[in-house]
């Protein structure tokens, strides 16, 4: 090859690149989207008019899981989430912004909006994560009200459970209804929250993925975001959502990094034991991606004024 038509190569694939990944990661200014693990409708909803009102991403993501845990037929979430096994509802929630800050409460009991208290730590504290009883002090401290989280309905269930105390939480039933949610609004930016009770009748101090940034929720606002629900003692095992997010960094669609991440997963396992296991991301560009190990799992989806479940793939 002469000298000329190498450096023109070299030159042609450089821009060749560059154009690529800038088509690839092009901002979509105007454009917003919130989707929002299960269905969780009312709670996407939201969000989605609040950034088709302007709002900001992180503000529109609290707001909108907001609903789910004031909601006391989410038996995971907030308000009626199962309690562990002593009888205790103990909440954990994050939060991360488009600039990668990142606020989380873990095992925290008596207050309802934990995601918003997440918001708080990171942005009142020079902390990231709160445990507990300090992370209750820090919200009564912050004009909080206590509000017992056991519900009539939850207690019964709770009751019936300690009949046989049988720990086996059932695939689609008792790691149910977490809702991790990821918007991103008219400036192209991307949050997300997460918040849960948890696994039902979990050991006293359990804590799972929810609200550990890279497990439960992950954001880099120059790639995009995702979120996970399901067992998450094998979503922290991989650090799952911070996994897809990198994997989109390499280049691969939020459906196949999800994809990927699921399957890094069954491939870990015998599967013995069947669990679930479900990712859920967003690019840069507001294309968006889900995948489960085990098939049940379905999300919320607002996208130009419409608000749609959609059914995710498996690889069962
Ligand atoms: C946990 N990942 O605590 C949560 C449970 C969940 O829908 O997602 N439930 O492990």
């Amino acid at each position: 090859m002469n000298r000329r038509i190498f450096v023109f190569d070299i030159f042609g694939l450089g821009i060749f690149s560059i154009l690529k990944n800038k088509i690839k990661f092009m901002k979509n200014t105007g454009m917003v989207r919130s989707i929002s693990t299960w269905k969780t409708s009312d709670a996407n909803l939201k969000a989605g008019q609040l950034l088709d009102k302007g709002s900001n991403s992180l503000d529109a993501a609290i707001e909108g899981v907001a609903i789910e845990e004031s909601n006391p037929k989410n038996t995971t979430v907030g308000l009626g989430g199962a309690p562990d096994r002593t009888g205790i509802v103990t909440l954990d929630a994050c939060v991360m912004n488009h600039l990668g800050d990142c606020g989380s409460v873990v095992a925290v009991e008596n207050i309802v909006h934990v995601a918003r208290l997440a918001k708080d730590v990171m942005e009142k504290t020079p902390h990231v994560m709160l445990a507990g009883e300090g992370a209750e002090q820090f919200a009564y401290s912050e004009g909080y009200k206590s509000r017992d989280l056991l519900t009539k309905e939850s207690k019964k269930e709770w009751e019936n459970w300690l009949k046989n105390q049988e720990y086996k939480p059932i695939i689609n039933i008792e790691n149910h209804d977490t809702i991790g949610m990821l918007c991103l609004d008219k400036e192209n930016n991307i949050s997300g929250a997460c918040t849960t009770s948890g696994l039902a009748y979990k050991m006293r101090g359990r804590v799972g993925d929810s609200p550990i940034i890279g497990s439960g929720l992950f954001i880099d606002n120059k790639i995009g975001g995702a979120v996970a629900t399901g067992l998450g003692e094998e979503v922290v095992k991989t650090v799952g959502s911070y996994l897809v997010v990198e994997l989109m960094r390499q280049g691969k669609s939020p459906q196949e990094a999800c994809e990927i991440a699921v399957k890094r997963i069954v491939e870990n396992n015998k599967q013995e034991n069947r669990f679930q296991v479900a990712y859920l991301a967003i690019n840069k560009s507001g294309e968006v991606g889900s995948y489960s190990i085990e098939p049940g799992f379905s999300y919320m989806d607002y996208y130009k004024g419409e608000n749609k479940e959609i059914i995710s793939g498996s690889a069962y």
